[in-house]
């Protein structure tokens, strides 16, 4: 048994015990880590916080004062309005095109598939790949695999530019939604399109109409949600399978200290899954005997982890703030990385032991790092190479120095919309009559970050304990998913934790109460089993007893995702809201008025014990609005608020 750790005054900072042993660490060995960073950070900017500052051209930095005597126009004279529309424009637009160039690689790899030009991808799903040509419109008859894949990723290219009017993938939604996005005017058109036009509206004076900025902006994200990230996910799932539902572990306990460890961090899983290939070879294997080591061991991180663990079931070592912490362990030979959401400070700590951290993107790279360019054509060359560096470090790896603090925790993965509707039979119907029975009230997407202005993962599962007890499903992608899998809700016995309905349905079918749907790009899988619903029920996504939550959020990814969620008719709940405050319009307009144009608006809720009454309520009022069985909001009690910001 490890020992068990005690808060040693970290419990502010954190709820898990592993967190609370890597901080003592670095607290004794003078290593620095993001909390120390943040508290250095303070105070931050009031102006920037508010989004009232501009500094888009030289005519500034510019800051307004909308609440004060200060200036109440920038230079050029964009007021508050202005400026804070503008910046959230850019924010959403920057989220959506990190996802959109994300999705565009691994069309890229999959362009190359449909070459014969690569020495490992292949088509390891083709009764997806013709599904989806077939919703492309391309006919499938006498066309072998690679045949398709060429001209399916012909087709996809397209999306990328502006020769469609309306992206395809977007047609998935309900015919009302598609309806909402015509009338409005923001149906996506071509990927690229939507996001080099948010750069061109929010240029010193272009689109100076808040509104006109926001609603490009909306389009922006919807580019993303049913375009960029779309394709991101069904072109993985078509390359390295759809996911199924398989047994795994979480927290730095999956570190082993008898074996070399590989950490995948980022969010792309093109290399990772080489580097699972790579790590079963023979040769290799024995070259780690050799070194004496017990054997070869790749634990996940971010949402790359995420990728890994929903196709490969790859034990997870942890979220958002664990990147530095991993390393902290002494025990990891290589960090491999991607893209996203990768501190450049891991280098940094990385410096402190033995760790090589290797970046693999071109446009992706780390002062401090080892960089090997990633080239499709050569892929599983280049896995074994990188597994060959982790081999040899382990040599240099100091004994004294390996600190794995945890056992790790079981949790489940792998609940793609195939497995969850092949759970459920093949349709979406005893889900719908769970709902109509009332046995579930509803599901909520419980997705996002960690953040270190929050106590990690809190926010994450008191939100998903207080929805599950009250008999909502929860569904879980990116850094959420792994606070989940921590706090020991993502296994069947978990069911015990839910509500007298949802356990019911959850121990009929052995599933989880909370299930994990994937990375952050896959929350597009969440907005496939909405859009399945309400076709199923003939009626708009924005009429169902659904909502989504994003409690400890920092990424302007998030901003786009949480965006795209609204305009797809869904209620959301932030942790914090975004820099906004500097305009009450714009406040308004996201927290009320978009009620009125695409059926559901943004909140925002820092306390997630608050934050579970307000989607209960929203829930309830769904189920009313469909003639189901519901309960009054009044009888839902909005607790005090007690549990916030750091
Ligand atoms: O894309 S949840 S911290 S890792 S941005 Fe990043 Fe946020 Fe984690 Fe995945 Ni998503
Ligand atoms: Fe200032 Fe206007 Fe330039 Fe922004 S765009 S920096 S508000 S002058």
């Amino acid at each position: 048994m490890k020992p068990t750790f005690t808060s040693n005054g970290y419990a502010k900072k954190s709820i898990n015990p592993d967190t609370w042993a890597m901080l003592e660490i670095a607290h004794k060995e003078g290593i620095e880590t993001v909390w120390d960073r943040l508290a250095k950070q303070q105070p931050q900017c009031g102006y920037c916080n508010l989004g009232t500052s501009c500094r888009i051209c030289a005519m500034g930095p510019c800051r307004v004062d909308p609440f004060g005597e200060g200036p109440q126009k920038g230079v050029c004279g964009a007021d508050a309005d202005i400026i804070v529309a503008r910046n959230l424009a850019r924010t959403i637009a920057a989220g959506a095109s990190s996802h959109s160039d994300h999705g565009r690689d691994i069309l890229e790899t999959f362009h190359r598939v449909g070459e014969g030009k690569t020495d490992i991808y292949k088509i390891t799903d083709p009764d997806k790949l013709r599904r989806l040509a077939e919703e492309y419109g391309l006919a499938t008859d006498g066309k072998n695999d690679q045949e398709l894949t060429e001209e399916l990723a012909w087709e996809m290219m397209e999306d990328y530019g502006m020769h469609r009017a309306r992206l395809p993938l977007a047609k998935r939604a309900p015919l009302a939604r598609q309806d909402i996005w015509d009338k409005t005017g923001t149906f996506p058109r071509g990927i690229d399109r939507e996001n080099v036009e948010a750069l061109h509206r929010t240029h010193m004076g272009v689109d100076n109409d808040w509104v006109n900025i926001l609603l490009h902006a909306v389009r922006t994200s919807l580019s993303d949600g049913w375009g960029g990230s779309m394709i991101a996910t069904e072109l993985s799932d078509i390359l390295f399978g759809v996911p199924t539902p398989k047994k795994s572990f979480v927290n730095l306990g999956v570190i082993k200290a008898e074996q070399v460890n590989i950490i995948l961090h980022g969010h792309n899983p093109m290399l990772s899954e080489v580097i699972v290939a790579a790590s079963q070879d023979p040769n290799l294997l024995a070259l780690a005997k050799e070194k004496g080591a017990a054997g070869i061991n790749l634990a996940g991180l971010c949402c790359t982890g995420n990728e890994v663990l929903m196709r490969k079931g790859i034990p997870m070592a942890g979220n958002h703030l664990m990147q530095e912490l991993c390393i902290m362990t002494g025990a990891v030979e290589v960090m491999l990385v991607d893209y996203q959401c990768i501190m450049p400070a891991v280098t940094e700590t990385a410096r402190c032991f033995h760790t090589k951290v290797i970046s693999t993107f071109d446009k992706a790279k780390f002062p401090g790092a080892e960089h090997i360019s990633f080239d499709p054509a050569r892929g599983l060359e280049i896995g074994r190479q990188i597994v060959r560096i982790a081999v040899e470090n382990f040599t240099r790896r100091v004994p004294e120095r390996v600190r794995i603090p945890v056992e790790p925790t079981p949790m489940m993965a792998g609940f793609s919309v195939e497995a969850i509707l092949g759970a459920l039979g093949g349709t979406p119907q005893p889900l719908v009559d769970a709902i109509v029975q009332g046995s579930i009230r509803g599901a909520v997407g419980v997705v996002g970050c960690n953040n270190p202005k929050f106590k990690q993962d809190l926010g994450h599962t008191e939100l998903t304990k207080r929805l599950i007890e009250n008999d909502i499903l929860v569904l879980v992608t990116g850094c959420a998913a792994v606070a989940d899998g921590k706090a020991g809700l993502m296994v069947p016995e978990a069911a015990d934790k839910a509500g007298p309905g949802l356990r019911a349905v959850c121990k009929a079918l052995g599933i989880p109460p909370v299930l994990h749907m994937g990375s952050c790009v896959d929350n597009t899988r969440i907005l496939v089993l909405a859009a399945a619903l309400a076709n199923h029920l003939g009626v708009d996504i924005s009429a169902l007893p659904l909502a989504g939550a994003a409690p400890e959020w920092y990424s302007e990814k998030a901003v786009a995702i949480g965006t795209y969620v609204v305009a797809s008719g869904i209620y959301t709940v932030l942790g914090m809201a975004p820099p906004i405050f500097g305009s009450p319009n714009v406040v308004k307009l996201l927290t009320e008025g978009l009620e009125g144009v695409f059926g559901a608006t943004f909140a925002v809720e820092p306390d997630p014990n608050r934050a579970a009454v307000l989607i209960r309520r929203h829930i309830e009022g769904k189920r009313a609005g469909l003639g189901l069985t519901a309960i009054a909001p009044d009888d839902i009690a909005m607790p005090e608020a007690e549990l916030a910001l750091v």
